[in-house]
């Protein structure tokens, strides 16, 4: 993995470059980026990928011709890009670094180093404390606000990892403590066995006779990067992806109330703890104890919550939102599941910025077992994406019923991500829209504008009879970049009031909307969209994480509207 990041980080620069160069390098901006964002989501290093296939291997990756198949060919060899180093020359500064961090984007980053000299992160952080940027043309006081916002954002989430990164790392060092023979159970617990959408750290509990040797066994491997504390009962370990992994042995008869106990969240543990107390036992992560001391209750984790007079409490709910009471009512959502997802409603193709063509994305979604693909390609505005115009539609539609003809496993609906305007009209013409099954609606462009106005622009656009998804409604970028202002209750009854589908979108540094937001659309009644946003075929994998949300915020298959079938979900669709 280490060559697929920083392959990747150099593809994103030399974008970044580009975008500073004389001339139109749209194009090649645009492949570098699709690129890095394909090198990045591998499974395998590119390395092992060239040894095994050279460079027909490497093409092989989407996204990748013959002249960025040498560029990563040269870089395994050599370590070096010619067109990198030549462009480092003329630009100095860690792009890298900076780029995230809102308010900037590469013409920025550049004006700061031309103007003030500024190359990487110690020096803006400078900058701005001496409130040398507000001073700049074009920059202004409000600017270096945002900026300074965002460099704080970025240092607080230093050591919070995405759900997306974490999570699977989790699972995968889990699943290699049981193929080592030496433990009877591992399993993920604490904040990533909630879904939480950051993680601070990883907690594994295992089951073994032999935990030392379980100790051993993961210090060595290869996600390790070193180790804090070693015993055999509880060791750290530093991993490779830069956060710290707790693995915990504990006794078979206690692995329920010990997965109860780390899985948290604390506040959570603590109220089973007090409802124990209320009927005179006692909850600890080593078993649930009569008077006695006698244990009625720790193997099983859902033994635990029967015997508190609960019924079972799904990690995801496990926050001390309600969860608890709605538990010993006997009054528990049943929550929507991975499994009774039927399509995904959010998808791009290599006719904007995906990476894949429409027949590839719907055969992928048809080897998930999906019934239906919705293909949601770009509007003009987002001409970074290589959005499209009316005409670019109307032959996208043409191409998405032929892909249609040629498989009859899977309905293909046609969509389109529709920015919403600065005004709140919409980037397409109502011709355009009609022929749609379904409209997706956002805000990409114009992200700074104050909560009124924007609440104003985008009740608009529900109200123009043509909006159907609001998709990521808030725009935040977790850990990046902040959400517009937006007057949600205001904008959740707009949506009940035009039959608006609020999206989850499933992307790990999006999960927009949040838990928090689902909680409080699903009080007023909406319905949802979990969707990925996939760019790629495998990228519809995401799924879950944009189910874990849906699940955080205690939504049923009921209110989903891509766990419908297809005839439902297309009367659903349908505007009253
Ligand atoms: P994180 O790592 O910050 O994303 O969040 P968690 O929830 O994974 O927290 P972590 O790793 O500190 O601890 C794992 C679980 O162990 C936590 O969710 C609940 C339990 N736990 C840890 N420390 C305490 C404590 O002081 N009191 C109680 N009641 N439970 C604790
Ligand atoms: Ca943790
Ligand atoms: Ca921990």
């Amino acid at each position: 993995m280490m060559h697929n990041k920083r392959i990747a980080d150099i593809f994103d620069e030399i974008a970044d470059m580009l975008e500073l160069e004389p001339g139109d390098h749209r194009f090649e901006v645009r492949a570098y980026r699709r690129a890095a964002i394909n090198i990045s989501s591998m499974q395998e290093d590119v390395e092992d990928l060239l040894n095994k296939k050279g460079m027909e291997g490497l093409r092989e990756i989407p996204g990748i011709g013959e002249g960025l198949a040498q560029k990563i060919a040269d870089f395994v060899r050599s370590g070096k890009i010619k067109k990198y180093e030549e462009l480092k020359k003329k630009y100095p500064i860690d792009f890298t670094g900076m780029m995230g961090i809102q308010g900037l984007g590469p013409k920025k980053i550049f004006r700061l180093y031309k103007e003030l000299g500024i190359r990487n992160m110690e020096d803006l952080k400078d900058a701005i404390l001496s409130h040398r940027i507000s001073g700049l043309p074009g920059f202004g006081r409000k600017s270096e606000e945002v900026i300074g916002k965002g460099i704080k954002m970025r240092e607080a989430s230093k050591g919070r990892m995405l759900l997306g990164e974490a999570l699977p790392e989790a699972e995968q060092i889990a699943k290699k403590i049981m193929e080592s023979g030496l433990a009877d159970k591992a399993e993920v617990a604490g904040s990533a066995r909630r879904m939480k959408e950051t993680v601070g750290d990883i907690d594994i509990l295992v089951v073994s006779s032999m935990a030392g040797k379980v100790m051993d066994f993961a210090s060595k491997l290869e996600e390790v990067s070193g180790t804090i504390s070693k015993g055999n009962a509880k060791s750290t370990f530093m991993l490779n992806i830069g956060i710290t992994c707790d693995i915990r042995a504990v006794g078979r008869k206690s692995f329920g109330s010990a997965m109860q106990y780390f899985t948290g969240s604390k506040d959570h543990g603590v109220i089973c703890r007090q409802i124990a107390i209320k009927k005179g036992l006692k909850l600890s992560e080593y078993g649930l104890f009569d008077k006695k001391g006698k244990a009625v209750a720790g193997s099983e984790e859902s033994r635990v919550y029967e015997r508190l007079g609960m019924d079972y409490i799904e990690p995801e709910m496990r926050e001390n939102r309600g969860e608890i009471d709605a538990a010993l009512a006997h009054n528990l959502p049943k929550l929507v599941k991975l499994g009774e997802i039927k399509g995904d409603l959010h998808i791009h193709t290599d006719h904007t910025d995906g990476s894949e063509s429409i027949a590839d994305m719907a055969k992928y979604a048809m080897s998930k077992g999906y019934e239906y693909i919705g293909i949601s390609d770009h509007t003009k505005s987002e001409y970074v994406a290589n959005g499209m115009d009316d005409k670019r539609f109307m032959k996208y539609f043409d191409e998405i019923d032929k892909a249609q003809k040629d498989l009859d496993g899977i309905k293909i609906l046609k969509s389109g991500e529709i920015d919403i305007l600065k005004d709140g009209s919409l980037d397409l013409g109502k011709k355009t829209m009609e022929r749609m099954d379904y409209r997706i609606c956002t805000v990409h462009m114009n992200r700074n504008m104050d909560k009124m106005q924007m609440t104003a622009r985008i009740v608009r656009a529900m109200e123009s009879g043509y909006m159907d998804i609001w998709a990521h409604p808030t725009g935040r970028l977790i850990n990046q970049r902040e959400a517009l202002q937006l007057d949600m209750d205001k904008l959740f009854q707009a949506a009940k009031d035009n039959g608006i589908i609020m999206e989850i979108n499933s992307y790990p540094n999006r999960l927009d909307l949040n838990d928090e937001n689902i909680m409080k659309a699903r009080e007023y009644g909406l319905r949802f969209a979990v969707n990925t946003d996939a760019h790629r075929a495998a990228h519809m994998d995401l799924m879950r994480y944009g189910i874990g949300m849906a699940r955080r915020g205690w939504l049923e298959k009921k209110s989903v509207i891509n766990a419908l079938d297809y005839a439902s979900l297309k009367k659903s669709l349908k505007k009253a």
